[in-house]
């Protein structure tokens, strides 16, 4: 076996771990060992062993692919976080990560197991939106969904996140023992309530007392989780190993921000992660609203237009004037006036550091990836804005743009008549749609009246039909630089940096 990041000398500059791992144990329980997780709470966690010598350490869990997991075994779970800055890169070890179990390798009933023993206090989440199997207009349980079928008919042999988190709650209520707290770190609006939503219902479902006993004994906490993370590329994975002298398949390249907000409501304790710069705030809500709409927002207006206009990352649409001007305004003329933020927050400065955040040319962060389940992410991101726009009858041409961006992305052809691989759980739902009304302009009111993704009140409003028609329809005309150009008030200049230099 070739050497690893555990037994090899790093160069003197990257941080490790300073304090002794032994003495962590697996307090933290996570299921999904993802880049963004790697790269955030692992990071916080880390911090917080380094700098107030706490105990808390994780136990990863993956339900999918195995890669990773026997990746991580072999490098005594330790994994390195390289942040690209615009001008300087750093790259630390995370040692945080004591243990690691995976479905297919040590059985569904190691994992449930786990969750169950005493020391157990925080079970965490990063499963993407769609593994909360919600419907995700509404944010309530989606009774349909396969996984989620699937788990109610055979509850003690689970394949959600969901199932597992009800199985080892009933196993911990059956043993006497206190719950854990269920923390959600995914881009969901009020993340904390719609998995207590989703998990008492689906307890509930078969154990009406299981459902009572979580709704009164567990704890949601809601958070807002920050931090660019591009997927792990192998050209990303060469870059780390170049930087490291040693390769590093769990390594995760990342920008320097990083933020989390989280509600302080934790059942059994928490790690003191406010050492490592997290905020513990009453209600998580009006952050949780501002980074949706106006980053997640503004990325998925950068992705779907970006993506069809050629631009491959992010930072490309960055050094488009139309589409750099066209984020600041969506964000400052439609977003941030949709919000509600009562404790001094500077939206402009927001918005500024945002444009900068996508502006750095260190992080190859593809609009395609960002671009991926679409379906899920929309009404997160542009739903609740378009609704404040419709009853206030304001404008919303960058939303309506954005929107319109999503329905030609999804289409599957590309400006220059090539397919593009798109990746959504509804993607065959909506191809149909497709193939049922062809390109032109009908098929926005008909994607529109999808009630999972709009809810009716938005996909059916005359004017929300008609500015989303509108925009798709520039976009086949024109293309989707010229459209975007189109938007701002002065497309030649960018008065985006004028503006901002004053
Ligand atoms: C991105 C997010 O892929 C996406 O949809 O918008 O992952 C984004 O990079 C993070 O939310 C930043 O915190």
């Amino acid at each position: 076996m070739g050497q690893t990041i555990a037994d090899t000398n790093l160069p003197a500059t990257i941080i490790l771990p300073d304090y002794d791992r032994s003495l962590l144990k697996s307090r933290i329980v996570h299921l999904g060992f993802g880049a963004f997780h790697r790269a955030h709470q692992a990071v916080f966690t880390d911090s917080a062993a380094r700098q107030s010598g706490s105990d808390w350490g994780i136990c990863e869990i993956s339900l999918f692919s195995d890669t990773l997991i026997k990746a991580l075994r072999i490098q005594d779970h330790l994994f390195s976080v390289t942040e690209l800055g615009a001008k300087s890169t750093q790259s630390r070890v995370i040692g945080a990560v004591t243990e690691s179990l995976h479905a297919g390798l040590d059985g569904i009933q190691s994992i449930i197991e786990k969750m169950a023993e005493p020391q157990v206090a925080i079970v965490s989440l990063t499963i993407t939106e769609k593994g909360y199997c919600i419907d995700p207009s509404t944010g309530q349980l989606d009774r349909n969904n396969q996984l989620l079928v699937a788990d109610l008919t055979n509850p003690t042999e689970p394949q959600s996140a969901l199932g597992f988190i009800v199985q080892a709650l009933k196993l911990r209520r059956e043993r006497g023992l206190q719950p854990f707290t269920v923390l959600s770190c995914d881009n969901i609006q009020g993340n904390g309530q719609v998995t207590k939503t989703a998990i008492v219902e689906f307890a509930t479902h078969f154990d009406r007392d299981l459902g009572a006993w979580i709704a009164d004994n567990v704890s949601f906490p809601g958070t807002m989780v920050d931090r660019i993370v591009p997927a792990v590329t192998t050209a990303a994975l060469q870059d780390l190993e170049r930087e490291l002298g040693v390769a590093d398949p769990c390594g995760v390249a990342c920008e320097p921000f990083n933020q989390w907000v989280i509600e302080d409501d934790f059942v059994a304790g928490r790690p003191v992660w406010e050492i490592a710069g997290a905020e513990f705030v009453d209600d998580v809500a009006p952050f949780e609203e501002m980074k949706l709409r106006m980053l997640n927002g503004a990325h998925s207006f950068l992705a779907y237009l970006g993506f069809l206009a050629g631009h491959t990352y992010i930072s490309d649409t960055m050094a488009d004037p139309g589409f750099r001007n066209a984020a600041f305004d969506l964000m400052m003329t439609e977003q941030a006036p949709s919000l509600k933020m009562n404790n001094g927050t500077k939206l402009e400065a927001y918005a500024n550091r945002l444009i900068e955040r996508f502006a750095n040319p260190a992080l190859r962060h593809k609009t395609w990836q960002i671009a991926m389940d679409g379906s899920q992410k929309i009404p997160q991101r542009f739903g609740g804005s378009l609704r404040h726009h419709v009853h206030t009858g304001t404008d919303f041409k960058f939303l309506a743009a954005g929107i319109a961006g999503w329905i030609r992305y999804v289409s599957g052809t590309d400006e220059n008549g090539s397919a593009i691989d798109v990746r959504d759980p509804m993607a065959s739902e909506l191809a149909e749609i497709y193939k049922n009304h062809g390109h032109n302009g009908s098929v926005v009111p008909a994607i529109l009246s999808v009630k999972t993704i709009f809810e009716p009140e938005i996909g059916g409003d005359t004017r929300v039909i008609n500015e989303v028609t509108t925009a798709y329809e520039s976009l086949l005309r024109n293309g989707a630089k010229a459209t975007v150009a189109s938007l701002s008030r002065d497309n030649n200049t960018n008065y985006f940096d004028s503006r901002t230099s004053k």
